[in-house]
């Protein structure tokens, strides 16, 4: 029986790529869901990895859907191995807090991630920085280099200018991949550079507010023709991960993990605790203040959270 990959469902459509077949939204398959999943309580995901029998028509049937390796809920997509987190340099301004908050969130998924900083084109020489809102070239460097010492693999990029397209293609290659970030980062002019002929609606970011309208709304994985599926979203706020616990919270802060082994207590919160490792770590500089800061802020959330309900 033929296999394939669901890349878009619509309207108890399921629509499926089927294996091997060369990589374009137009080579997929219409197809229906079998009526057992409805029994069964399984409803097939963009992203699944099926088998679907064809019938006359030239549409067909998904008849099994093979064991997921991972599973999003919002945007509900199956067997993401890549979270290409996208975040502006300005316009929307860099927010490091935030930033930290969406890695917590996909370390917490276990999902690997690519950080990709946008409108590269926007930075300003550092001589004529003026305001709050300008990122100049050396701020960058000095935030690239915290993240690339964590352990992230970063990519900037312009879509104005086309740079870093082509790496950030060679990064998706073979994956499936969602690209996530705040309304008006950038994230679907970037995929429009990436795909020849692919048209995705952007939005100029509201100025009044600050940020960009959502405009892409069903969720589907596009092909890329070096093989790699990729999805755009919404906009960060519609991606709805797991929520972390307080105990599990120092796991998603990777240079964290690395050490707490060598706190005195197992379970050490890295808070007041005696002979806590990351803490000295931090007095030292070897872990960054802001990202320690950013540690004690989610987790009062965390505890703020967990006292309301
Ligand atoms: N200067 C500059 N502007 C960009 C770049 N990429 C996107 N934009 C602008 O940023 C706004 C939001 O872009 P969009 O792709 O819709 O963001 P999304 O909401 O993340 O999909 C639009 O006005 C784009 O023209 C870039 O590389 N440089
Ligand atoms: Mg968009
Ligand atoms: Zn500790």
């Amino acid at each position: 029986m033929p296999q394939g990959t669901i890349t878009k469902a619509l309207s108890g459509y399921y629509y499926v790529l089927p294996e091997g077949a060369e990589l374009a939204a137009a080579n997929t398959i219409t197809c229906r869901g079998r009526g057992v999943f409805k029994n069964r309580n399984i409803t097939p995901l963009v992203g699944d990895r099926v088998m679907y029998e064809e019938t006359e028509n030239g549409e067909g049937t998904v008849t099994e859907i093979l064991p997921r390796t991972s599973e999003l809920i919002r945007p509900p997509i199956a067997n993401v191995n890549l979270v290409v987190l996208v975040f502006s340099v300005t316009e929307p301004v860099l927010n490091l807090q935030l930033l930290d908050k969406f890695l917590v969130h996909i370390e917490n998924t276990g999902i690997d991630v690519l950080l990709c900083f946008t409108k590269s084109d926007l930075l300003t020489a550092d001589s004529d920085a003026s305001g709050a809102k300008d990122m100049t070239v050396a701020e960058l460097e000095r935030i690239t280099k915290l993240y690339e010492g964590i352990g992230y693999t970063i990519q900037k990029t312009s879509s104005k200018l086309h740079e870093g397209v082509e790496s950030i293609l060679q990064h998706l290659d073979g994956t499936v991949s969602v690209f996530a970030g705040q309304s008006g980062v950038g994230k679907s002019s970037l995929l429009n550079e990436m795909i020849s002929g692919l048209n995705l609606e952007t939005n100029a970011i509201s100025q009044r507010l600050g940020r960009g309208k959502h405009t892409t709304r069903h969720v589907e994985l596009m092909p890329l023709t070096n093989g790699g599926l990729v999805a755009d979203t919404p906009g960060f706020s519609q991606l709805d991960f797991m929520e972390v616990e307080a105990e599990g919270l120092g796991d998603c802060f990777r240079e964290f993990a690395a050490i707490a082994e060598g706190c005195r207590f197992r379970g050490c919160l890295h808070l007041h605790e005696p002979d806590c490792k990351v803490r000295d770590c931090v007095a030292d500089g070897t872990i960054a203040a802001s990202r320690y800061d950013h540690y004690l802020l989610f987790l009062a959330e965390i505890k703020d959270r967990k006292r309301r309900y």
